[in-house]
């Protein structure tokens, strides 16, 4: 306890006031919906005295600020997790409790804000809980999308995309802040003018569309320290009549333009994971957040300091991947045409103030803007990447003379295209890649001139999360459990967990461990026959892969050994067989039909094997709908084998893994990404490792020598799995899924068969699950493993990755915030 707000009573009629002000009505007249406003704003209530205490904190001591720029914010819902950072969660639960509601169900009525994909707007989220709890002065920038990511609704199998009116009801833990709002200009051109004063040419840019930027600020809560930093996400807004320049007064067709332009900007986030997608607007929603953010941290940083040199000092900005890389140039135009710097003194600031996080090597995730789009939307922005082109060229030169290979391998411009990663390296202080094995394929395959130039940027940060989420909200029972034994301390110090390995023998620990996984199991299960209407047996295994759908994650290698398991039992029903229920969660863009296409076979393979009574079931398939961040907190509690199967190489680091581990489900994986790190800390007998090795993969991919069709014609059950998409086993159209079936074994639509090694790696998938199986018949030894997991997961938590990102890259300074 550390408010006085949260005093029972105290809370009580808070709330109780707040159903009065906000709906006249009383709490009994009140529907779960209002009730979870008026508790929010009560919570808010406390949140803001130490949201203006923080920034007074931060007024005083002016520590170093780091501005994480980012396109997603995947935070998932704010109302249980501020309450878990305020230490008030429980007696909110008791005090609701005596109102008459239960704190679950009016948790469940927030909106889950969903404005990311996946792995990097999730990381981004963790991020801002790890910089607010280690007490360092962070804003998180980014959009206030009006549709996050999409609903799903599955429709006879297939995906259906709904869209996510979040802001619908309002959004209680948002703020308003129309005094910071900023100018931003698109289109347009560049007249060039001689400035006497300045002795040299004087760049305005004319004849461009504006939009006004609205900030918006949500509070971050630190874990029990009274810091409250700020998720800044810009909405737009058009600029009305009055406002106009003279110029533009009474030209209707402009106003009309520059509405229409600030309503597209913000309408939605794109549902690209992984995947670059070359469309104006994407460029348009990445200048406009960071031209916004970049005028609000000069602003702030000029209202205490008079020399813009040394910005850096006081400032920093980490581009998550290449999105906000802009940024670059922005700051550059800032500094140049708005501060009056020269080129010289404007880079200087730039590259000391500016660094980049790489989250992928997959070549169709690399953004390349066409020149033609570029210099005609951002023209003045464009002008300066020329030139910062034409100097990087210069470099390369003089360090490779004559060699232009390099050139054309490392130019920021080329073919007609301008190159977001070439930017952000030639200009960036810091280079970093997300798991070790990451960083090194980065420095030795994709990047491998620029490390060789600038070797000295290049470092690793092995991605992390919040335990306070993923493990102390999600798993209310295991947190307890942990505590009892080892002391509260897990919860801001997460390597303490190590403290639970004495325990790994001891029979009932063990036992109790195993009675917490059930529980989740049971509540997990209670939601899949609500949500899904299937009935699965919370003592079968639960195999769970929940992540984006994407072909290099291999959920198609999932399902198609589900089937090969089926075909076994329906061939030797007398054999052993532990019962396993196989879980799915994932979006697919709604532009990838191959994904949409994985979605509609788990489906229907699950609508054959659920229905079979001949296999007892033995094996039941499960896709959970709309997986998000929310039911993704159930999920990671109640899973007993975690599925970390990706082609190695191409998962940059995964962190679902990492939320696995964390709540005690061994992993079944590749040697891919983090996993690596996870299987060094746990050890090899505590996980399932198969198939080729990052190594194997890269040199079949560079040298050619792999044809899944040796293994088509020569493994017979394999055989048959293939031909069962064919043949009418799961469709009566036997066309449905020809597409899979042909992916993986001719070259019709792509330049190889089995881009991703599924058959490479099926045996060796197979005989992995045979060792879970076995592992799992021996209870102790499958407790001893799970307690494990759980306690070796330390290093993962993103307290360690921000300390790191700290120590070595932002240099930022610790901000103690006192009450009154
Ligand atoms: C780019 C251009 C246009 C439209 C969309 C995009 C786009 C959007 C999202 C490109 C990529 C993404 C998302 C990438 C992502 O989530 N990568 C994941 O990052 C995680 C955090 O570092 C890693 O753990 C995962 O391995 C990596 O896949």
């Amino acid at each position: 306890m550390t408010n006085e707000m949260f005093k029972k009573e105290a809370f009580k009629k808070s709330v109780k006031d707040n159903v009065k002000f906000l709906y006249r009505k009383t709490i009994e007249e009140a529907t779960q919906e209002q009730i979870f406003q008026a508790v929010s704003y009560s919570v808010k209530d406390v949140i803001i005295d130490n949201w203006l205490a923080t920034q007074k904190a931060y007024d005083e001591q002016d520590p170093k600020i780091v501005y994480y720029m980012s396109m997603e914010f995947l935070m998932g819902r704010a109302l249980g997790n501020n309450l878990i950072n305020l230490c008030a969660y429980g007696e909110v639960k008791e005090a609701l409790e005596e109102l008459g509601f239960d704190l679950n169900c009016i948790e469940d009525q927030e909106p889950d804000p969903a404005l990311g994909n996946g792995g990097l707007g999730r990381l981004a989220a963790c991020f801002l809980d790890s910089l607010a709890t280690l007490n360092y002065a962070a804003y998180g920038c980014g959009i206030r999308y009006h549709y996050g990511m999409f609903k799903q609704k599955i429709q006879n199998g297939y995906q259906i995309e709904v869209p996510d009116n979040w802001l619908k009801n309002g959004y209680p833990f948002e703020l308003r802040r129309p005094e910071y709002a900023k100018e931003v200009h698109f289109g347009g051109y560049v007249r060039v003018e001689y400035d006497p004063e300045k002795g040299g040419n004087k760049f305005i840019h004319e004849g461009y569309q504006a939009v006004k930027a609205i900030p918006y600020d949500m509070p971050i809560t630190g874990y029990d320290n009274d810091v409250v930093n700020t998720l800044r996400i810009w909405d737009a807004e058009p600029i009305v009549d009055f406002e106009l320049d003279s110029f533009d007064k009474g030209d209707y067709k402009k106003a009309v333009e520059q509405e229409n332009l600030a309503r597209n900007i913000v309408e939605v986030l794109y549902p690209n994971d992984n995947h670059y997608a070359g469309k104006e607007l994407r460029l348009k929603q990445q200048y406009f957040f960071v031209s916004a953010s970049l005028q609000a941290a000069i602003a702030k940083y000029k209202k205490k300091h008079d020399d813009i040199h040394k910005l850096y000092e006081k400032v920093t900005f980490q581009m998550n991947d290449t999105h906000p890389t802009v940024a670059v140039a922005e700051l550059m135009r800032i500094l140049m045409d708005e501060e009056g710097l020269g080129w010289d003194e404007a880079w200087e600031v730039t590259r000391k103030s500016v660094a980049y996080t790489n989250h992928t090597i997959m070549s169709e995730a690399l953004e390349k803007w066409p020149i033609e789009l570029f210099s005609r939307l951002l023209p003045r922005v464009y002008q300066i990447i020329e030139e910062i082109n034409r100097r990087f060229i210069l470099e390369i030169q003089a360090k490779y003379p004559g060699n232009y290979e390099k050139i054309k391998k490392m130019a920021i411009i080329y073919d007609g295209q301008v190159k977001m990663a070439h930017l952000a390296i030639a200009a960036g202080y810091s280079v970093n890649g997300v798991a070790r094995l990451h960083t090194e394929i980065l420095k030795n395959q994709e990047l491998k001139d620029f490390y060789e130039m600038m070797p000295e940027k290049f470092n690793n940060k092995t991605n992390g999360i919040t335990q306070r989420r993923f493990l102390l909200h999600a798993n209310p029972l295991l947190a307890d459990w942990i505590t009892e034994h080892i002391g509260p301390d897990w919860v801001t110090d997460l390597p303490q967990l190590k403290k639970l390995a004495v325990y790994a023998d001891d029979e009932k620990a063990l036992q109790e461990f195993m009675n917490i996984k059930f529980k989740n199991k049971e509540r997990l299960a209670k939601y899949i026959l609500e949500h899904n209407g299937v009935e699965v047996d919370p003592h079968s295994i639960f195999d769970v892969q929940v992540k984006r759908l994407h072909e290099y994650k291999r959920q198609l290698l999932n399902i198609l050994h589900v089937i090969y398991l089926y075909n076994q039992i329906k061939m030797h029903p007398e054999m052993e067989f532990y019962p396993r229920t196989f879980i799915f969660g994932a979006k697919a863009s709604a532009g990838y039909a191959t994904a949409k296409k994985i979605i509609k076979l788990i489906n229907s393979v699950a609508d054959v094997v659920n229905n079979d009574t001949s296999i007892n079931g033995k094996i039941k398939v499960v896709f959970i709908e709309n997986y998000r961040v929310s039911n993704a907190e159930w999920i990671f509690a109640a899973a007993d084998v975690s599925e970390q199967i990706s082609t190695a190489s191409k998962e940059a680091s995964g962190t679902g893994n990492m939320k696995f581990m964390l709540n005690g489900a061994p992993t079944l994986g590749t040697m891919d990404g983090a996993n690596v790190e996870i299987v060094e800390e746990v050890g090899a007998e505590n996980a399932f490792i198969f198939g080729l090795s990052s190594d194997e993969v890269i040199n079949y991919e560079n040298n050619g020598g792999y044809d899944p069709n040796v293994i088509y014609n020569t493994d017979e059950e394999i055989r048959q799995v293939l031909m069962q998409l064919i043949n009418g086993t799961f469709s009566n159209d036997t066309e449905l899924f020809r597409d899979l079936y042909d992916s993986l074994l001719n070259t019709k639509n792509t330049d190889r068969a089995d881009r991703y090694f599924i058959l490479a790696d099926f045996r060796s998938y197979a005989d992995a699950q045979k060792r879970v199986e076995a592992a799992y018949r021996d209870e102790k030894g499958w407790a001893k493993k799970a307690l494990l997991n759980t306690a070796c997961s330390g290093k993962f938590t993103s307290d360690r990755t921000i300390q790191e990102y700290v120590d070595d890259i932002w240099h930022l300074d610790k901000v103690i915030v006192r009450k009154k």
